[in-house]
This record gives structure tokens, sequence and C-alpha cells, in this order.
């Protein structure tokens, strides 16, 4: 950053205060080093550009403040289902956008890289909750949940961690109890976005004869509360609490008609791991755009980082690493749209791109020095924010895990 460019006092010397009038400007530009966009179709790019437009405006210029007093901005749901981030590949008969796979991809990435918590709400909304209400809901559900969650008038989240059981939740202890016309819920989830204000919860539950049963609980149900988890360092601008059912009546038309087992909160994994996948470049992205512009501005030893032989290694492997990632997620899509993706191989992109995203965050973070460690700059909580995504919706072991178990047939977890 040079003087001249800076805002200064009228003594002219160089000012925290100054430099932030123009630090905290959102002047990103996607890398595209390998020309991505010409494999992309007319209204892929429209959905992409749009939403980068509608993350520019309302995201921001209002996250890192709302990260600071770890808030989600309520106030940008609305604005979310207007640019259709709520369930974009739902059917536009049940309120959804009915976009094709690299369009809800990309979508997730623009969300991203505005904050990896707006990202998260659209995951939640789209994948976890009305994907599982589309595909394994009676048409009675679909009708009744759908254009409300599509529109954002309710606002849903997905009960599937346990206290004692995360990575292995076949084991989980959260029971439904038949009693005539009615279930009774028992049983308590942990680390749930969105639990605090949600409006649903798809929760998932093991019945009488021990199998795994989707069910939608709603707020207001007696004995079903959702307390807010406080304290976390990580998706701090994202609402994350608990459920606990104590005793709570969930009328049988509740109850998911089309899944039973692991494979129904596993099925709303794959989509939501695919669109995470995404998500992590879209953090890359900014994270590298933010440390490129900084090394060309920034001087020490009189001329500016960027023609520091160090500092260029670390900004060529950056953009080598996320044109990789972009690849990836190209072939992804188009196998998803063809409908011949595997779970596997979206578990080799989920565990991929979030490391690939966190160590460029960590890389730029050095680059910016002192000012990476400030909110000033996005990189810092893109880091912060990262270190939950390579937690939830399986751990980066656990994909590393499941990719073991394709390659040599031999199931790790028995
Ligand atoms: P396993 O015996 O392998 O499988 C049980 C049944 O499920 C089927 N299956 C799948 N089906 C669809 N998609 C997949 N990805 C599937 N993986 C397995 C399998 O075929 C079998 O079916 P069937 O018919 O034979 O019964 O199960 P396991 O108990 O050994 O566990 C496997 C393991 C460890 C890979 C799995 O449980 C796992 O992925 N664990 C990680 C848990 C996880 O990801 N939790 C995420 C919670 S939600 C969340 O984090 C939201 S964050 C939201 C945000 O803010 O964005
Ligand atoms: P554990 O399963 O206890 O794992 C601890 C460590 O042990 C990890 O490093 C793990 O990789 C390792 N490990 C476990 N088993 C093995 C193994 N077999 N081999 C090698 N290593 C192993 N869940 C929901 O249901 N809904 C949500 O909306 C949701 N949102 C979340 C939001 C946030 C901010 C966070 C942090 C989590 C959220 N989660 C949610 C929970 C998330 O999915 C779990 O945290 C995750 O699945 C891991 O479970 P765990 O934290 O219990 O870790």
């Amino acid at each position: 950053m040079t003087l001249e460019v800076l805002t200064c006092t009228n003594k002219c010397f160089p000012t925290f205060a100054g430099r932030k009038k123009i630090m905290r400007a959102d002047l990103f530009q996607s890398p595209d080093y390998y020309g991505v966009d010409e494999l992309l179709t007319e209204e892929q790019k429209l959905v992409r550009d749009s939403t980068r437009a509608w993350v520019k405006k309302e995201v921001t210029p209002i996250i890192e403040e709302y990260c600071q007093k770890a808030e989600f901005p309520k106030h940008l749901i609305k604005g979310l289902a207007s640019i259709g981030a709520f369930g974009p590949f739902i059917p536009q008969e049940y309120g959804g956008a009915g976009l094709d796979y690299i369009s809800y991809g990309l979508m997730m990435q623009e969300l991203e890289r505005g904050d990896s918590g707006i990202r998260s709400t659209a995951s939640v909304q789209g994948s976890l909750v009305m994907f599982p209400i589309f595909k394994f809901g009676s048409e009675e559900q679909r009708k009744k949940y759908l254009p409300r969650l599509a529109k954002g008038e309710i606002m849903g989240c997905f009960g599937l961690t346990e206290p004692d059981h995360g990575s292995d939740p076949a084991g989980m202890m959260t029971r439904i109890k038949d009693n005539g016309d009615h279930f009774i819920l028992n049983g308590a989830k942990m680390w749930i976005s969105n639990a605090p204000f949600a409006d649903i919860a798809v929760v998932w539950a093991k019945d009488d004869n021990g199998e795994i049963r989707g069910l939608i609980a709603e707020k207001g149900m007696k004995g079903f509360t959702s307390p807010e988890t406080h304290n976390k360092w990580s998706l701090r601008a994202s609402a994350t609490g608990e459920l606990v059912f104590d005793d709570v009546k969930i009328p049988k038309e509740n109850i998911f008609p089309g899944v039973k087992g692991l494979k129904g909160p596993l099925n709303c994994l794959n989509s939501a791991r695919y669109g995470i996948s995404w998500g992590a470049i879209g953090a890359a992205m900014d994270c590298y755009d933010t440390a490129l512009r900084y090394a060309k501005e920034r001087i020490q030893f009189g001329k500016p980082i960027a023609s520091f032989q160090l500092t260029q290694k670390k900004l060529a492997e950056m953009l080598t690493e996320i044109t990789k990632a972009q690849l990836l997620c190209w072939r992804l899509g188009t196998l998803k749209n063809q409908n011949m993706v595997t779970p596997q191989q979206i578990s080799m992109a989920k565990r991929n791109n979030v490391a690939m995203a966190l160590n460029i965050g960590r890389e730029a973070r050095q680059v910016l020095g002192a000012m990476g460690i400030t909110g000033e700059y996005p990189v810092m909580r893109h880091i912060m924010n990262l270190e939950s995504v390579i937690t939830y919706e399986g751990t980066h072991e656990i994909h590393l895990l499941i990719t073991g178990n394709e390659i040599t047939g031999i199931n790790a977890f028995e």
C-alpha cells in the first residue's frame, strides 16, 4: 500500500483510521486462469454474476460487524430467498429455482466468498431441509413446507449430530416411540446450524425397530427447545444451537414416508457436501484476491512485496490450487447434472477443496503481515470459518477414509 493512495490526516502521515477507509471496499475480482468461464452456459454465468453482485451489495458491507458481534444477519434471509438461494435445484412447482447443479455450485461459491456462515444458511435450507422434504416427504409435506421455505417465510435446520455421536451418526440415541396416532420424540441434537431461529427442524431418530427415520418437528411443539451455542471462535455470523426433545408429540403425518436407515440423512449430506466443495473455492478466491492486491500495493525495502520471490511463490501456488479446485468442481457438477456422480467423488472434492481453502487462507494471512489479523480484511474471518467447514458435513479424516474404502474395498469404520 503506497502513501499516495492513503487517506491521510491533514498532517499527511498514514494512520490506521486513514487506511480503514479504503480497506473495507469490496474490490473482488475472480481468478479464472484456465478459462473455466468458457465451460459455463449463459444461465450459469448469469446466476454466478447476480449472486456476486448481491454479495457485494448486501453481505460485504455488514459481515465483519455481524461476525464481530457473533450474530447471524437475519435481515439477509429475504434477500437470499429473492436470489433463489433457498433450494436452487428444487423444481419451480414447489417454489424452488429449478436450476442445474453447476448453477447451484456457483451460487454457493459466491455466497461463501462473502462468508461461510451465509453459505451455511443457504446449504442447510436447500440441501438439508428442502431436499429431504422433496425427496423423502409426502406430497402433503412438500406442498405444506417447500414454497414457504423457498421464500424464506419459514427457516429450517437439520438435526443429525448428537453430543455423543458426531462422525458416527449410526449410534444416535434420539428415539421416536409409536403412541397410536402420534410418535413421542426424546433426545438431543448438538451443533445444529440455524437451530436458534429455525421454525422447523428435520430430525433423524431411531424408531421402535431401531431404524433411523426422518421427521419434521415444529417450533412451538410442547417439550421442544433450541438453546443457542455461544463462545464460538468460528462461523460467528452463523447461529448454532441444540435441539432438545422432551416427550415431544410428533403427528404421524410429520414422518417422512420415503426413507428408512442412515442412507436418508447421508443422501442429504451428499447434496450439501457438493455445495461446500464449490463454496470453499469462493473463500479461497477471496483470500487470494486480497493477498494479490495487498502484495502489489504494500511497499517494503523500497518495492512492492509482490516483487519478492517468496511472495510470488505463495501467490503462484494459491492460484494453482484454486485452478485445480475449479476444474474438479466443474467436472463434479457435470457428473451431478448427468446423475452420474458418486458420494465418494463428492467426498474427495469436499475434503480437497476445504483443505485447499484453509491453506490458502493461512498463506494469504502471512502475505498481509500484521494487517492480516484484523477485521479490515476478510482473510482471518475466512480462516476461522473454514475451521468449522473442515469439521462439519464429515471431517477431513472421515472423507479420507471414505476414499480409502473406495480404493481398497476395506471399510475402516468396521
Ligand atoms: P455405512 O454402513 O457405510 O452406511 C449405512 C447406509 O448408508 C448408505 N450410505 C450412503 N447413502 C447415501 N450417501 C452416502 N454418502 C452414503 N454413505 C453410506 C450405505 O450404503 C448404507 O445403506 P444400506 O442400504 O446398506 O443401509 O455407515 P457407517 O455407520 O459405517 O458410517 C459411514 C460414515 C462414517 C461414512 C458416515 O456415517 C459419515 O459420513 N459420517 C460423517 C457424519 C457427518 O457428515 N455428519 C454431518 C452432520 S450435518 C452437518 O454437519 C451440517 S453442517 C451444516 C452447515 O452449516 O453447512
Ligand atoms: P468426532 O466425531 O468426535 O471426531 C473427533 C475427531 O476424531 C475428528 O478429528 C474426527 O475426524 C476423528 N475421528 C472420528 N472417527 C474417526 C475414525 N473412524 N478414524 C479416524 N479419525 C476419526 N451437525 C448437524 O447434524 N447439523 C448441523 O446443522 C451442523 N452444523 C454444524 C455447525 C458447526 C459450526 C459445527 C462445528 C458443526 C456442525 N454440525 C452439525 C456437526 C458436525 O457435523 C460434526 O461436528 C462432525 O460431523 C464431527 O463430529 P464431532 O464434532 O462429534 O467429532
